[in-house]
């Protein structure tokens, strides 16, 4: 893989998507970033997320968010879902742009599914590692961004949009399983991950995540960025 794989990762509200967005205008106008791409060593810079980044998963994210469903959803088949979202989005999605050269930002990834699933709904954490193996084929982020926020900051904020969807109806004791399950899997973690606190107002979020980026951006091409 030729490209980057930048996860955004977090509880409810953390501001993933809108941060998601910030940087990838901050990249997209950086003159560092400009010159790899007209040196043909960045293809392209997109967005994209889970649930919902191929066209399979869109439908896939219908069932999962879904707040009237016919029949609710189980716990297990909840996290098959979540998987066969992964499985789909990385074969048919994240493996070929990478291959060609394309810097991916993706809202959430198999980090999100151990936190949910696993310390949320407290499935079993050996199966849900072994799923995530067979959905991801293997392919970890180069660099993991945890927008850290207290469940009761992140919830709130989510509120105040207005309609929510079946996990932001989930209790408050679920959401601080999630958050403590983000910091046990990122504690042992084996890949990159910076941890932003998102507290702040969205200008300084946007600058911590800047800082964060361009720390790894001079260690992955020390020639156009230096430290
Ligand atoms: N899920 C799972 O269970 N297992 C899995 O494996 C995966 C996912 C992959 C996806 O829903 C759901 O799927 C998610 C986990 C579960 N649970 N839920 N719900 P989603 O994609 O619709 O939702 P989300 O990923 O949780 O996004 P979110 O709730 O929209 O949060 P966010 O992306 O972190 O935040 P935001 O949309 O950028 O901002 C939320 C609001 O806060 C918005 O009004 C902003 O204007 C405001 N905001 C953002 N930043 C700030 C700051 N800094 N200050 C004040 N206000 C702010």
């Amino acid at each position: 893989m030729t490209g980057k794989l930048i996860v955004m990762e977090g509880g409810e509200g953390g501001g993933k998507t809108t941060q998601l967005h910030y940087l990838h205008r901050w990249l997209c106008q950086l003159p560092a970033v400009q010159s790899l791409q007209a040196e043909g060593q960045i293809t392209d810079i997109v967005v994209t997320r889970e649930p919902g980044g191929t066209l399979t998963g869109q439908r896939i994210r219908q069932l999962l968010l879904d707040t009237s469903p016919e029949e609710p959803l189980s716990d297990r088949s909840e996290l098959l879902l979540y998987a066969a979202d992964r499985a789909q989005h990385v074969d048919h999605w994240l493996k070929p742009r990478l291959a060609a050269g394309a810097w991916i930002l993706c809202d959430r990834y198999s980090a999100s599914t151990v936190a949910y699933q696993g310390y949320g709904r407290e499935l079993d954490l050996a199966l849900i590692d072994q799923l995530n193996q067979i959905a991801t084929g293997g392919l970890v982020s180069d660099l993991t961004l945890w927008l850290d926020v207290p469940v009761e900051v992140g919830l709130g904020r989510a509120q105040a949009r207005g309609e929510s969807d079946r996990m932001e109806q989930a209790s408050l004791a679920f959401h601080h399983r999630v958050r403590q399950g983000f910091s046990q899997v990122f504690a042992q973690a084996t890949y990159p991950v910076e941890q932003i606190d998102a507290m702040s107002d969205e200008m300084t979020v946007a600058q911590h995540i800047q800082a964060a980026m361009l720390r790894w951006l001079s260690q992955w091409y020390p020639t156009h960025f230096s430290s």
